[in-house]
């Protein structure tokens, strides 16, 4: 028996994207990825969850108030919102996080789902124990994400080809997708997860 896995979309708004307030340089390039990974776990019936970074307007998370960032992600402004080019499901399950004023928050382990619960007690639920993690920004939300994950224990596989990092300093992203690998985490591209994921694809096609 394989672990019950689900896709987690890391932060893919508009804010990280090109044209956003806080981009990602090439940070579109991963679209056309994480739309093939969302279209394999469809098609598998496993869950997709999104994470949202969802400030309000005043937080400590921003320079203004003492923070490291410019104002990105506001509740409610288009910024906040996921790139109309990724293909979401109707049953993609958002988890917002960075509500709180006096929090960074950068990972999805500190947010919640629309009714309020936690995001880790959501995949306990659902007996999730395997994430395949890919988003923005490889060297912040994805890295927090990634390591909770494995802090409380879940396998998880970093989509390689589906990130992209801000490096603030140059390196960032390489050193947290080290730190991401001597955490456990396993790092794959998508053939390798399609392969995982429909085993006997090619031998019983049904
Ligand atoms: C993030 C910077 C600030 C992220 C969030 O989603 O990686 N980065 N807030
Ligand atoms: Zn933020």
């Amino acid at each position: 028996m394989s672990a019950k896995r689900a896709l987690i979309l890391v932060d893919v708004q508009n804010d990280f994207l090109p044209g956003g307030s806080l981009a990602v340089p090439e940070g579109d390039r991963i679209i056309p990825v994480l739309n093939r990974y969302i279209a394999l776990f469809h098609r598998a019936g496993l869950p997709i969850y999104a994470t949202r970074d969802w400030h309000p307007e005043q937080t400590r998370h921003f320079q203004a108030y003492g923070g490291l960032w410019p104002p990105h992600c506001v509740q409610g402004t288009r910024g906040a919102e996921f790139h109309p080019d990724l293909n979401l499901t109707p049953e993609t399950i958002i988890i917002s996080k960075g509500m709180d004023p006096n929090e960074d928050s950068y990972s999805g382990f500190q947010g919640r789902t629309a009714d309020g619960v936690e995001f880790a007690e959501e995949l306990k639920r659902r007996g999730i124990e395997h994430l395949y993690v890919g988003g923005v920004a490889t060297d912040y939300c994805v890295r927090h994400t990634v390591l909770d994950a494995r802090r409380l224990g879940f396998r998880v596989t970093v989509l390689e080809d589906a990130i992209r990092g801000v490096d603030l300093t140059p390196g960032d992203s390489e050193r947290a997708l080290r730190e991401m690998a001597d955490a456990g985490a396993a790092l794959a591209r998508f053939e390798d997860v399609a392969r995982e994921i429909s085993p006997s694809a090619e031998e019983a096609p049904r």
